[in-house]
């Protein structure tokens, strides 16, 4: 693969950006290569600036459900641009988008827009604390909800990846209040409620785990969540940032039939755009500024086009095939693991909806450490190795592979007869 062009941009992006990156996972460095850089992107495909055409398997970390540069998208992003792209003033389009955000979403009965998965988290966290009047919060070891100071404990995704346990300009009073159970653990949940369910404001979970590569709830994990949270009084929030109108249209909660407290929502709601929002009951919602004494704000919050580009890709959404594109799904990665384990691999998948990881381990994995136990150094080579012949993976073997409407049964089929190419 010619990647001249990639590696000029690379050389000049790190005189400039820091790592050369915008967000350090995208940067490949733990797969020991240098990033390609992308010109444009249309369905499931992805062109490098050397004119490599990738079949795309990150749909840009997941907003891309639909697939990349959808025409009815477009237009709206298109037409809303000519009317101006920011008003720091309400429009309609934004009751649009929260009126149909509440109805696909029963437990979410009011909404706030923000800009990004992170500030949706942060801000819900802070909520759930004035609500509570408790400082505590609850998440996973490898949850990964934003880069928000109290969340950047034992967190996934990039620190993961980077092996980054904490992050230096965290105050330790700031993680302190943070407390860590294991995934799939109803059992340690128990018990650090016992000693500190009164003092817990919230329990932050993705409901399906997106950010230590895939890891599905075991049978009764989130409603036993659920009645812990209950019991002691904390708000239970779905970070569906990754999950919402993803596994389902109506969420992860609304797949496992669970109605948490709080909701926090990123990528597929803005349509490609930035954006991020968080939701829940009415009676907590009504504590945010100007409603309530809790404050929290954004110049561009709600902004026209990023509100439009997420009603166009909801309109669509809720009419399309998500027990069909799961069936397509589930066929090809076991395909490609069969593939894989033909060539004397241990590799465990996990699959839900659109997504899926592959894990080159022979041990089933059902929480972080189970994943840290898989196999860096043949991801590695499967990535580098998939990338050479245009297929485009998470450079990481702690993120999920995100599959959309727009993958085809040829997309499918050129990814397994390269996989059959692979030498380990
Ligand atoms: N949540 C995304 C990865 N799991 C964010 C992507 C990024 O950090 O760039």
């Amino acid at each position: 693969m010619n990647t001249d062009k990639s590696n000029v941009l690379f050389t000049r992006a790190c005189e400039t950006i820091p790592g050369g990156v915008n967000s350090p996972v995208r940067a490949c460095r733990n797969v020991h290569c240098d990033p390609l850089f992308i010109a444009s992107a249309k369905g499931s495909h992805i062109t490098t600036v050397d004119g490599m055409e990738c079949i795309d398997f990150i749909g840009s970390w997941g907003p891309m459900l639909l697939g990349h540069a959808h025409d009815d998208v477009t237009k709206a992003i298109a037409e809303a641009a000519g009317r101006g792209t920011s008003y720091g003033a309400p429009c309609g389009v934004e009751v649009l988008l929260a009126e149909k955000v509440c109805k696909a979403l029963p437990a979410v009965e009011m909404v706030r827009m923000v800009n990004s998965g992170t500030e949706a988290t942060m801000s819900a966290l802070r909520l759930a604390r004035a609500v509570t009047g408790r400082d505590k919060m609850v998440k996973v070891f490898g949850g990964y909800h934003g880069h928000g100071d109290a969340f950047l404990a034992s967190a996934g995704s990039g620190l993961a990846t980077f092996s980054i346990p904490g992050t230096p300009g965290v105050p330790a009073c700031t993680v302190k209040d943070t407390l860590l159970v294991p995934y799939n653990d109803l059992e340690a949940t128990r018990v650090l409620f016992e000693k500190h369910g009164a003092d817990i404001a919230a329990f932050f979970i993705e409901p399906v785990a997106g950010n230590m590569g895939l890891v599905l709830p075991e049978e009764g994990y989130l409603q036993g969540l659920r009645d812990i949270c209950t019991q002691y009084g904390a708000l239970l929030i779905f970070d569906e940032v990754i999950t919402g109108f993803r596994v389902s249209y109506n969420g992860a909660q609304g797949r496992f039939g669970i109605e948490p407290d709080l909701t926090t929502f990123g990528k597929i709601i803005g349509g490609g755009l930035p954006v991020g929002a968080y939701g829940g009951k009415a009676e907590y919602m009504k504590r945010i500024a100007p409603a309530g004494d809790v404050y929290q704000a954004g110049t561009l919050s709600g902004n026209p086009l990023a509100m439009e580009a997420g009603l166009a890709t909801l309109g669509i959404l809720e009419k399309s095939d998500y027990a069909g594109l799961e069936k397509k799904v589930g066929t090809f990665v076991d395909a490609l693991a069969q593939v894989l384990r033909g060539k004397g691999l241990d590799v465990q998948y996990t699959h839900i909806a659109s997504m899926f990881t592959l894990f080159f381990t022979d041990k089933p994995v059902r929480n972080y450490a189970d994943v840290e136990k898989a196999s860096a150094s043949i991801f590695e080579s499967y990535y580098k190795q998939m990338r050479e012949m245009g297929i485009f993976l998470s450079p990481s073997a702690f993120e999920t592979a995100m599959v959309s409407f727009a993958h085809t049964d040829d997309d499918f089929n050129r990814t397994l007869d390269a996989a059959k190419k692979l030498k380990f």
